[in-house]
């Protein structure tokens, strides 16, 4: 018999499990906690090395892309790099596998790094866009590439108009399918998994707030206590990679 922190652990794990075995509709929010174990760093890390002086919160804007176009697309190449050579892990294997286990399940990720779907979980909802793709600030649609060999930025091969990676920054709005069948997801689900993410973007964060009002069960999955800890009524503390098989393993 286990004994202390893991003792409790596992007690909640049982729980959690036994609530997933029951559900009818599982509703799961992943954040950049769940791929923090393929070597991306979360957003709220602090930068390291050339990017040590910025602030993420700070490079994530429609007004620094307009500032200053040059540094934000070199933050964004630098990240893509890491999304490329990055693999899924356990945690994102473990919710591919539980969508084959439960009647349904609706998977919502705030992350841009297109993992979950490597991994084989269907029908994703990204909800900040995915950075590998490229959008014409002209057109507003995915568009393919020129490079501007005057100024290194990036150009929509149809009309010539700068590109952006095609994600949400503050301020602007979720793409609109996304937030429709995610919202709906929360209000209808009978567990909701809260996974790797700070609960701090919003809305986002309000999804759990949703599942929390319709007496869903909500799970938190994560090392740290964030703000919706208190309200979570399962809290499993400790890495995704981790705790995501694990609770598999015990749904049987
Ligand atoms: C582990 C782990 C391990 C570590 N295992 N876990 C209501 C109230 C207050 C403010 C607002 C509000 N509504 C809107 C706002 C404003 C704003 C907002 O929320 N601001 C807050 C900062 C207060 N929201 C917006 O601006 C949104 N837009 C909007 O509201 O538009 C309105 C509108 C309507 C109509 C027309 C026009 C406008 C847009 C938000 C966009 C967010 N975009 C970003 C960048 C995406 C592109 C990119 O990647 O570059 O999305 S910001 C950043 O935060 C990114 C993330 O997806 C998002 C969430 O972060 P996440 O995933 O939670 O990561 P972290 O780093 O915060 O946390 C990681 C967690 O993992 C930690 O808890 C660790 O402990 C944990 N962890 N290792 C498990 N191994």
């Amino acid at each position: 018999m286990k004994s202390g922190a893991a003792g409790v652990l596992d007690e909640l794990a049982g729980r959690a499990a036994e609530a997933l075995r029951k559900a009818r509709h599982v509703c799961v929010l992943t954040g950049a906690g769940i791929s923090a174990e393929s070597g991306i760093p979360t957003f709220r890390d602090a930068l390291t090395g050339l990017w040590a002086k910025f602030s993420p919160e700070e490079l994530a804007t429609p007004e620094a892309f307009e500032r200053d176009p040059e540094t934000v697309w070199s933050w964004y190449e630098w990240r893509r790099q890491l999304v490329r050579q990055a693999q899924p892990n356990a945690g994102h294997f473990a919710l591919a596998e539980l969508a084959r286990r439960v009647p349904c399940l609706t998977l919502v990720t705030q992350n841009v790094d297109g993992l979950h779907q490597r991994a084989g979980s269907p029908g994703v909802l990204e909800y900040h866009g995915n950075i590998l793709r490229d959008r014409c600030t002209v057109e507003q649609i995915v568009a393919e590439r020129s490079e501007d060999t005057r100024t290194g930025l990036p150009r929509c091969a149809a009309c010539g108009g700068l590109l952006r990676p095609d994600v949400v920054w503050f301020g602007e709005a979720i793409p609109a399918g996304p937030m429709t069948v995610a919202a709906a997801a929360a209000e209808d689900c009978d567990v909701f998994l809260s996974v790797g993410t700070s609960s701090l973007v919003y809305p986002a964060a309000g999804l759990a707030e949703v599942a929390l009002r319709r007496r869903a069960t909500v799970i938190e999955i994560n090392p740290n206590a964030t703000d919706l800890s208190p309200h979570a009524d399962l809290v499993l503390a400790g890495p995704s990679g981790q705790i995501l098989p694990a609770l598999l393993r015990q749904t049987g």
